[in-house]
């Protein structure tokens, strides 16, 4: 539409055409008024019924809410306005009609459950608080996308239809691919670490990964956005530099460019101040024993049970990093200390809800990469495509995966994962 004002623009004086949803319909009597809706907000159009042509005010105030409109008219001042100004219209035309019956109040005074918001998306998304979680996520994207650039990083995509999985065989999808089994990719992670012995040395992507996460939980998509950062000569403390800049990166975008969207959420935001701590596993082992919140204690080897972590965030009460490892627990491709082969490089970075990333130094040299497969168990030879250009000359490198999700639901308070994505993918949800 070549001549649409947005409802934000529209000026005393001016003659407009806005386009937009019907939000409210307030019949007084002898006056009456259609709130119209757009992306950049609400504007009032007013009806003097007696003054006014029938047809035009039979139309405009005999639609249904949520019907898309054109309205044309005449902008006036009007301090008892919503936003000082409303239009006095000379032309209204429905565009699209939507029925009476909607199956959730897009004016947010109705509230609706989870999965019917969900089904119903479209109509969810014209809330502003469900619209400015969508405006923000964009907005994290943008600032994450830029920090990465200032560190010299190259963005790159890598193949979603995958040969092997990386991190443990039970949350592969399987797929049929020319006859030949195949996977949906669980994480970029072998391919990232490929291009850091290309010419492109340092590297990142967003983009998807797919487990097959058997259980339901507020946390957990079977598709998930991963952030992923990868870099040739960094390690482990390096890498954790990286990710506390980025991470610091998203939450200063969204304290800069959006405020209306927090007003939207009505929310405590907080940009993360000071160092991320960094504690080893060990402290944290004993940090989460003296909180006396688990029923057993934990030894060393134990990965950390949802309880644990939770009881340990409360504790620390910031973003905070988890380093060193048990070797046992962490997967193949993470290198072990030099002067410790039980103890890793490989680190967690936690808000205090939950881990966001997972990421450590990676084992670049040919030899102990192979005898890493055959420790956990997995054919050497099936990885040949990765391993053999461990042969070639990779320089020593390390990176990290965050979850895209999980980095929005906990900056903005969210109760479950599904929230931070338009269209998840669960167990029971396969469409929309
Ligand atoms: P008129 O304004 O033509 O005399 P009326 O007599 O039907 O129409 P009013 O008594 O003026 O209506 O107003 C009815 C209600 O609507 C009042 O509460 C008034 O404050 C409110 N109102 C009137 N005009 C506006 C406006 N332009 N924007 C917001 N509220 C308004
Ligand atoms: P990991 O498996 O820990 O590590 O995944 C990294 C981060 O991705 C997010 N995440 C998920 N979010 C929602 N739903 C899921 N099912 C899900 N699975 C993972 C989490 C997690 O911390 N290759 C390594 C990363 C690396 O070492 O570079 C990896 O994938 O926030």
């Amino acid at each position: 539409m070549q001549n649409r004002t947005y409802t934000a623009d529209a000026e005393p004086g001016e003659t407009v055409t806005v386009a937009g949803w019907v939000h409210e319909i307030r019949d007084l009597g002898g006056i009456a008024f259609l709130i119209v809706r757009d992306t950049t907000g609400k504007i009032q159009v007013k009806f003097e019924k007696d003054d006014m042509d029938e047809e035009l005010v039979e139309t405009g105030l005999g639609v249904n809410r949520e019907s898309v409109v054109e309205i044309t008219g005449d902008v006036k001042e009007e301090p008892r306005a919503p936003t000082d100004v409303e239009i006095v219209p000379t032309d209204v035309a429905v565009i699209a009609e939507a029925e009476p019956e909607l199956p959730l109040d897009p004016s947010g005074k109705v509230d609706a459950d989870l999965s019917t918001r969900l089904d119903n998306r479209t109509l969810d998304a014209r809330k502003e608080d469900v619209e400015a979680v969508f405006k923000i996520r964009g907005e994290v994207l943008r600032a994450v996308r830029e920090t990465f650039r200032d560190l010299g990083c190259s963005e790159i995509n890598t193949p979603k239809i995958v040969a092997t999985g990386t991190e443990g065989g039970t949350e592969l999808f399987p797929i049929t691919y020319f006859g030949e089994e195949a996977f949906m990719n669980q994480s970029p992670q072998l391919f990232k670490q490929l291009m850091v012995g290309s010419g492109l040395e340092r590297v990142f992507e967003i983009g998807p990964i797919f487990r097959a996460e058997e259980h339901n939980t507020p946390r957990h998509l079977n598709e998930a956005t991963s952030i992923d950062f990868e870099s040739a000569f960094y390690d482990h403390n390096e890498a954790m530099d990286a990710c506390e800049a980025v991470v610091k990166a998203a939450y200063e975008g969204v304290a800069e460019n959006c405020q209306d969207e927090l007003d939207a959420l009505d929310i405590d935001f907080e940009v993360p101040e000071g160092d991320f701590p960094r504690l080893t596993y060990e402290e944290a082992i004993e940090r989460i024993n003296a909180t006396g919140e688990l029923d057993e204690m934990l030894v060393w080897g134990d990965d950390l049970p949802t309880e644990g972590e939770k009881a340990l965030g409360e504790d620390v009460g910031t973003h905070y990093f988890i380093t060193d490892w048990p070797s046992e627990i962490k997967p193949f491709y993470i290198k072990d200390h030099d002067d410790d082969e039980e103890l890793s490089t490989g680190f967690d970075m936690m808000h205090p809800r939950m881990e966001l990333v997972s990421g450590g130094q990676r084992e670049h040299r040919y030899d102990r990469l192979v005898e890493g497969f055959e420790q956990q168990g997995l054919d050497p030879e099936a990885f040949d495509y990765y391993t053999k250009m461990f042969k070639y000359g990779m320089p020593p490198h390390a990176g990290w995966g965050l979850g895209g999700e999980r980095l929005i639901m906990t900056m903005l308070g969210l109760d479950n994962i599904r929230e931070a994505v338009l269209f998840p993918r669960d167990r029971q949800r396969l469409s929309p």
